[in-house]
C-alpha cells in the first residue's frame, strides 16, 4: 500500500511510514490488525469509544437515519434528532445546563464557547471583559481560538504571536514533589486556584471574560485536580462575576464514574464543552452546555438571529441518530457511572506497577490513569514512545504523550481485561 499520500495528523510521519502500524477491524474491547492480530484496546480509540467498538444499536441508528435523511440543512431549519438529542443531553447535563450547541469536534466546541462567553458579556453591556484565563498545560484542541487559550508548548510555539491576544494563564497543578504515586484527587496544591484571583485582580476584574479548565487535564498527561481546587475556581468566577467554562471532552460522558466530571467532583460551570464519547467516536460531534442564565441573556436580544454562529455540519442528522443511540446505551447499560463501581480494582491495578524501573509517578481517577516515566537524558518521550510500540506489539492499545501513558478503557472493560492491561505494561516495563 502506497502510505505517501495521506498526512496523518499529530504522528510522526516518516517513522510510521517506515514501520506502520495498522488497524482494521473493531469489536467490544478490542481492534484487530490487517494481519488478524487482536489488541486490547486501554484507551477507548482516543478516549471516546466509551461504550465499546462497532455497537449494533449505533451502527442501525445511523443505518436508519442515512436511509432517511441524509443531511438537513442547520441553519433556520430543524429536524427531531436535533431537538430531541439536546433533550437527551439535557437530562443528563449537571442540574442548570439545559441548551445545547452542536459542533462537529471537540476543537469547534471550544471555540464556539469562547465566542458565547465572548458575546455574552457584549449583549449584558459588559463588552470590555474579553479576556479569557486557561492555564499551562492545558489541551482545548487545535483550532486558533483552542490552540490561543491551550498551554502546550509544543503546541503553541509554531503559532507564536499570531495566536489570540487577551489570553492569560493559570499555572498548571502538576506536583511530583508533594503528590507523586497519589490515589485519586491529589492532596496538595487546592492553593493554586488561588492565582487566579491573584490574575484577575492584576488584569483588573471589569476586563475578563472567563475562566477555561479541563476538570482533569487529559492529553497533557492526566493531571488530577487537587482537592478542593475546582470549587475555589467557581468561589473566585462567582466573586467577580467571570463565567466558568470545564473543558470536558475527554471527561464527560461516564470516563469519571459521574455523567460529567462537574457532578463528580460537585462543581457546576456555566458552560461545558463536549464531543468524543457523545457519539462513542463513531460519527464525529461536539457539544457545549449552556446555561439557562447564558441562553436567556442572548434571547434578551431583539428579534433575530441571536448567535451569529454554525456549521454546515452542527447537528448533523446522522450524528444526532449516533449520539441518540449512544445515550440509550450508556442508561440502559448504566455505563455513565460504571467507572465508580471499577474504580478501586482500577487503582489498585495501576498502582500495583509502583517499582517498575524508571516509573515516577501513577495517578488515576475513574477510569483514567497515567504512568509517568523519568526522561531517557536528551531523548524526552523515546522511553514512553518505546512502552507504547512494545504494548502494542504485545496486543494491547495504549496512548503515549511525552513520557507518559495515559490509559482510558472503553466503559465495558471487565476486571480480566483491566489484569491484562496492567500484567502487559508490567512485563513491558521490565524491558525497557
Ligand atoms: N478539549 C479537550 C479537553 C480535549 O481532550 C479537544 C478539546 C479537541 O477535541 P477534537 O475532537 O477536536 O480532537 C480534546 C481532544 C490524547 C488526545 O491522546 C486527546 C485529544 C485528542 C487527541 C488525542 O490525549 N483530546
Amino acid at each position: 500500500m502506497d502510505l505517501e499520500a495521506y498526512w496523518m495528523p499529530f504522528t510522526a510521519n516518516r517513522q510510521f511510514k517506515a514501520k506502520p502500524r495498522m488497524l482494521a477491524k473493531s469489536a467490544g474491547m478490542h481492534y484487530w490488525t490487517p494481519e488478524g492480530r487482536q489488541i486490547l484496546d486501554a484507551v477507548a480509540g482516543l478516549w471516546c469509544v466509551n461504550a465499546g467498538h462497532s455497537r449494533k444499536e449505533i451502527t442501525e441508528a445511523v443505518t436508519q437515519q442515512l436511509q432517511t435523511m441524509d443531511f438537513a440543512p442547520a441553519f433556520q431549519m430543524g429536524h427531531a434528532g436535533a431537538f430531541d438529542l439536546a433533550n437527551a443531553l439535557k437530562k443528563i447535563a449537571p442540574a442548570g445546563l439545559d441548551h445545547v450547541f452542536f459542533t462537529n469536534s471537540g476543537s469547534e466546541a471550544v471555540d464556539t464557547a469562547m465566542k458565547i462567553v465572548l458575546a455574552y458579556h457584549r449583549i449584558k453591556g459588559d463588552a470590555q471583559r474579553t479576556r479569557i484565563i486557561s492555564r499551562e498545560r492545558s489541551y482545548h484542541g487545535v483550532n486558533m481560538g483552542g490552540t490561543s487559550i491551550g498551554g502546550i508548548v509544543g503546541n503553541r510555539k509554531w503559532w507564536a504571536s499570531s495566536l489570540l491576544p487577551g489570553v492569560d494563564y493559570l499555572p498548571h497543578t502538576h506536583d511530583l514533589k508533594r503528590n507523586a504515586f497519589t490515589r485519586g484527587e491529589p492532596e496538595h496544591g487546592a492553593e493554586l486556584a488561588d492565582e487566579l484571583e491573584k490574575l484577575v485582580l492584576f488584569h483588573d476584574p471589569s476586563t475578563i471574560a472567563a475562566v477555561f479548565v479541563e476538570p482533569i487535564a487529559g492529553s497533557t498527561g492526566v493531571l488530577v485536580p487537587p482537592k478542593g481546587y475546582l470549587k475555589r475556581l467557581r468561589e473566585i468566577c462567582d466573586k467577580y462575576k467571570l463565567l466558568l467554562v470545564f473543558d470536558e471532552v475527554i471527561t464527560g460522558f461516564g470516563r469519571t464514574g459521574s455523567a460529567f466530571a462537574a457532578q463528580e467532583f460537585g462543581v457546576t460551570p456555566d458552560l461545558i464543552t463536549g464531543a468524543k464519547g457523545l457519539t462513542n467516536g463513531c460519527i464525529p460531534m461536539g457539544c457545549v452546555l449552556v446555561s439557562k442564565a447564558v441562553y436567556d441573556q442572548f434571547m434578551q436580544q431583539p428579534d433575530g438571529i441571536e448567535f451569529f454562529h454554525g456549521y454546515t455540519y452542527s447537528a448533523h442528522p446522522v450524528a444526532c441518530a449516533a449520539g441518540l443511540a449512544t445515550l440509550g446505551i450508556y442508561e440502559r447499560d448504566g455505563l455513565l457511572t460504571r467507572a465508580k463501581s471499577l474504580a478501586r480494582y482500577w487503582e489498585d491495578a495501576a498502582h500495583s506497577l509502583k517499582g517498575s524501573p524508571s516509573l515516577i509517578d501513577i495517578r488515576n481517577y475513574g477510569l483514567i490513569a497515567a504512568l509517568e516515566f523519568e526522561p531517557i537524558p536528551g531523548k524526552p518521550g523515546a522511553r514512553a514512545f518505546e512502552i507504547f510500540v512494545k504494548c502494542f506489539e504485545k496486543g494491547v492499545l495504549v496512548r503515549q504523550t511525552g513520557d507518559i501513558i495515559a490509559l482510558s478503557p472503553p466503559l465495558i472493560v471487565e476486571r480480566a481485561q483491566i489484569d491484562q492491561i496492567f500484567s502487559t505494561l508490567a512485563e513491558v516495563l521490565k524491558s525497557v
